[in-house]
């Protein structure tokens, strides 16, 4: 009698494995609390994944934001801060990173991405103001309506269908923002705002192609186009895959050559950059500049810090470096990949393509028996918890919150629980267990009914609102 052949992972899916550009120096222990204590720490943190304490937390997937772990060259470079209050050495390597990597003139350091965005908003949106966008982003839209403007989406129709295989799902669709634009006008318009692999859509990429159209449309009009450069260097290796032309180039060329048909970009650096906190905005017209030179010192701090030490600074411009190789990008976004085909081959809804920062679990098709207002994806995250102390993020009616002029809920098309992969934390293995955790929840989606909101806070709601299980 013959034996089964053992197989590695890459051989049961028809390739060859791949493994990560990095060995292990340093170890972080985890471990599971029992089943009584998961059901005690839910309910104290109201059904709201956001409001668990990490230590009653296994294998954190909330989210990829400042989770990722630095190299050496990164913590070497920590003990190289220059903290001085004015002109640190770190600030004027931070600015050549930039510069170098993705090619804009100016730069203005910001403790974190929404610190940029308020600083862009801030400086560019005037009372009524329309800003198109290629899908909202919680944070992002929330900056531009303080500022007075109002959010459009004008993303392809393919990005709210969770089964639609486009590649490029991030793309914007240029019919609808030239409807906008003829529907208000062009000075109603301060900028486009384009993201990469745009986060709430499931992480997906937007083409060269796509930015370059954009910039003749935007050019034809005299609007600005800036970019949420979050995660971009991710975008690049999907355009690196998908594209035709770009096989040959690296993600860095991709990453200038993308950046160069916009006129700035916001970064929470916090994702690509590899760094626990850290932001910028950077641009190339001198009037953004100087507006946004001017109010960094009233919202983060001087113009050359901006809210991080002199020692992040210097992380981060390592970072940078380090996030723009081919090779971490191809192990980065190979472990999300990874976790993608095994759902996939158990049948577990999914968003399809897989992006590149996480798998988005479609809460709608895995409990079609929720009604939306009870909150499908917050009880899936819930549920996963409950299972085996993963913790992911709700990415759905709850993150959308409510319309400023009616004051109802808004109902997204999508309501996913976003398992979000930190990057050079977690191991394959890690991946089995996920993968295994989701199965068990699958398997038992008949047995739950929802929640019920019973506290909701005025801004943001989705991190601080508290939930109860309803009874059928
Ligand atoms: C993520 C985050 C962090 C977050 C933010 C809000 C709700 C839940 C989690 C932050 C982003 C982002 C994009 C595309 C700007 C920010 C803000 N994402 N643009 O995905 O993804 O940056 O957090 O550094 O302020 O978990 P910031």
């Amino acid at each position: 009698m013959t034996q089964p052949v053992p197989m590695t992972m890459g051989q049961q899916f028809g390739r060859r494995s791949w493994a990560e550009p990095w060995k292990i120096k340093m170890v972080e222990p985890i471990k599971m609390i029992d089943r009584a204590g998961r059901e005690r720490a839910i309910a104290a943190a109201g059904y709201n994944t956001f409001l668990l304490r990490s230590e009653d937390v296994y294998i954190d997937l909330l989210t990829d934001s400042g989770t990722s772990a630095m190299s050496d060259r990164q913590w070497a470079g920590m003990m190289l801060g220059d903290e001085a209050y004015a002109g640190s050495r770190n600030f004027y390597h931070l600015e050549a990173a930039v510069q170098n990597y993705y090619g804009y003139k100016y730069l203005v350091p910001t403790h974190q991405g929404r610190g940029a965005e308020h600083l862009i908003s801030r400086s560019l949106i005037k009372e009524g103001d329309v800003i198109p966008g290629n899908m909202y982003f919680t944070t992002t839209r929330l900056h531009q309506e303080l500022a007075g403007g109002r959010f459009v989406d004008v993303i392809i129709d393919e990005a709210h269908d969770p089964t639609n295989m486009h590649p490029f799902k991030g793309n914007v669709d240029l019919g609808k923002l030239e409807d906008v634009i003829q529907r208000v006008g062009a000075a109603k318009i301060p900028y486009v705002s384009l993201a990469g692999t745009v986060n709430m859509a499931g992480g997906q990429p937007v083409s060269m192609a796509n930015v370059q159209a954009l910039r003749e449309l935007c050019d034809r009009y005299g609007i600005r186009l800036y970019l949420d450069a979050t995660r971009m260097a991710e975008n690049a290796w999907f355009i690196q895959q998908r594209e035709e032309g770009y096989a040959g180039k690296s993600i860095a060329a991709i990453v200038k050559e993308f950046c160069s048909y916009t006129d700035g970009a916001w970064m929470s650096a916090k994702k690509d950059h590899l760094v626990n906190i850290g932001g910028w905005l950077a641009m190339n017209h001198e009037d953004l500049f100087e507006a946004a030179s001017n109010l960094v010192v009233v919202y983060e701090g001087l113009h050359t810090y901006g809210g991080m030490a002199g020692r992040d600074m210097e992380a981060l411009a390592i970072g940078i470096e380090e996030a723009l190789q081919d090779d971490h990008m191809n192990s980065r976004i190979g472990q999300v990949l990874y976790l993608g085909e095994l759902l996939t081959d158990w049948g577990i809804p999914i968003v399809h393509p897989v992006g590149g920062h996480a798998i988005f679990l479609d809460a709608k098709a895995i409990y079609p028996h929720v009604p939306q207002d009870r909150f499908p994806a917050q009880t899936l995250a819930a549920q996963l918890y409950l299972d085996s102390g993963i913790r992911a993020m709700e990415r759905g009616v709850v993150s959308a919150g409510r319309d400023p002029a009616t004051g109802d809920h808004r109902y997204p098309k999508l309501e996913l629980v976003r398992l979000t992969i930190p990057r050079r934390v977690y191991t394959q293995a890690h991946m089995d267990v996920v993968a295994e955790a989701v199965k068990a929840v699958y398997d038992e989606r008949n047995r739950v009914h929802g929640l019920e909101m019973v506290h909701e806070p005025k801004y943001l709601r989705f991190f601080q609102a508290r939930f109860a299980p309803v009874q059928p």
